[in-house]
């Protein structure tokens, strides 16, 4: 048998013996991302218990390079959670972004349109952070959990099945919370007849590269350009991540680097393409571009939280954000239910996360609609663009409008 092969057949016997312990408990969360690792710990703070079922590994879970830009509601989360340490010694502080089309380029100002700013810290170091702190305090995280079926949730009395390593499991809970992604099976759980789901699929991905070269520029660049979308991010002084528009279709093996690193320059301004440092991509992946809300968020005792309940298109880096806020109002919710009894709370988690999503979902279609070519664009829509960029970049008005979703609108 060999070592590697040992060490899984431990771990889950390890995690079978502890799931013995886990009969009762007080939330169920399907899913540790990080909607689903920050409410248990920010559960965990208030006294409340929770047991969080995850499909994958840890090490899967955090080989996905994903978000990169926090909003303040986000940030001050990770602080009430007791998780902000590394973020705010290792993340950056950004006061601003970049616009560019063609060679033309302008800066929104979000500190001083709203006063505010976004912290660039990868997703990655955030679960790694928030796995620390329930591994710290012993918190209850299984891993390679098969076959989750959430029994129940429209009952006072519901509980989740689930299997390790072939062996079958049940917790009862006062609660689910959903937090298991677009693919994951809570959603599926709420009945046809009772959700109302919105969707747009675009007709393009993002091609995303990380490579260990210095950032072209110390604030991220939004560029449109006549051959497509690009976006230059970073999460730290030696390490960028790129994206391109790309086709639906594609496959991201069939890009060599020399390949990206061409397209890339092609699209941002004839400075910076001078200026880029290319270097071996470490990471190269495509993300197809979605919109979707499905509505209600919650179903009796389960609660949607996260891409379980909305997907936006990444152009306006709002879907860690907005799980994020799902994750303020349902803890909310639990938490005065916990401490007084009330309801109330728990009982307008739904109403309230949908009306904020449905505003990051407008600002990412937005966004998404004004930097991206179209196959079916005319001449005309073209036109329409380039006049709301110059609109944007010439009205105050437009850039504080602009710089208050970006920054996050209140919770
Ligand atoms: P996740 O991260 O998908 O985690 C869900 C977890 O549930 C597990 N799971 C299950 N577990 C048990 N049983 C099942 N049946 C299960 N089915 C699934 C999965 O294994 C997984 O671990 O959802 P969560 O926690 O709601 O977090 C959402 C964020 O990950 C997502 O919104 C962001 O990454 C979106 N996003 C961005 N958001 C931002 O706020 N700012 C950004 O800058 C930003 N950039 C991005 C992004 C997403 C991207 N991609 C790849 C889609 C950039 C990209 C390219
Ligand atoms: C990222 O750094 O991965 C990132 C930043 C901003 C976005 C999307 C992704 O809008």
């Amino acid at each position: 048998m060999s070592k590697r092969r040992f060490a899984l057949d431990h771990k889950a016997i390890t995690l079978s013996v502890k799931v013995e312990m886990f009969v009762k408990t007080q939330v169920v969360i399907v899913g540790g991302g990080p909607s689903g690792l920050l409410l248990s710990q920010l559960l965990h703070m208030r006294g409340i218990d929770s047991v969080v079922l995850e499909r994958r590994t840890k090490d899967y879970v955090l080989g996905r390079i994903r978000a990169g830009v926090l909003e303040r509601g986000l940030t001050d989360l990770l602080r009430e959670a007791g998780v902000a340490d590394r973020m705010d010694r290792e993340g950056f502080p950004h006061h601003g972004t970049l616009i560019s089309y063609g060679d033309e380029m302008f800066r929104i100002n979000f500190s001083e349109h709203t006063g505010h700013m976004v912290t660039v810290y990868g997703q990655t170091e955030v679960t790694r952070d928030l796995y620390e702190a329930r591994e710290r305090s012993c918190g209850a995280l299984l891993f390679n959990v098969d076959h989750v079926v959430i029994q129940d949730a429209d009952s006072d009395a519901p509980h989740v099945t689930y299997e390790i390593a072939g062996v079958s499991h049940r917790i009862d809970c006062d609660f689910i919370a959903g937090c298991d992604g677009f693919h994951g099976v809570s959603r599926a759980t709420i009945p046809y007849r009772v959700r109302s789901e919105y969707e747009k699929v675009y007709p393009f991905g993002w091609l995303g590269v990380l490579s260990e070269t210095p950032p072209v520029n110390d604030e991220l660049i939004y560029a449109t350009s006549p051959a497509g979308f690009a976006l230059c991010s970073m999460r730290n002084s030696n390490l960028s991540r790129y994206y391109i528009q790309c086709s639906v279709d594609e496959d991201a093996a069939n890009w060599s680097d020399d390949a990206f690193w061409a397209e890339l320059k092609r699209r941002i301004p004839a400075a910076q393409a001078d200026a880029l440092v290319t270097g071996p991509s470490i990471e190269k992946s495509i993300a197809p571009l979605r919109s979707f809300v499905t509505e209600p968020m919650q179903w009796g005792r389960l609660f949607l939280c996260g891409d379980a309940a909305h997907i936006v298109p990444p152009t306006g880096a709002k879907g860690l954000n907005t799980a994020a806020s799902d994750v303020h109002y349902l803890y909310h919710g639990l938490r005065q239910f916990y401490e007084t009894g009330i309801s109330d709370g728990i009982d307008a988690y739904s109403h309230k996360a949908l009306a904020r999503v449905w505003k990051a979902e407008r600002f990412s279609w937005w966004f998404s609609s004004l930097l991206h070519r179209y196959p079916d664009q005319t001449a005309f829509d073209i036109k329409m663009q380039i006049a709301e960029l110059e609109f944007l970049r010439s009205s105050p008005a437009a850039q504080k409008a602009m710089a208050e979703n970006y920054v996050g609108l209140p919770y």
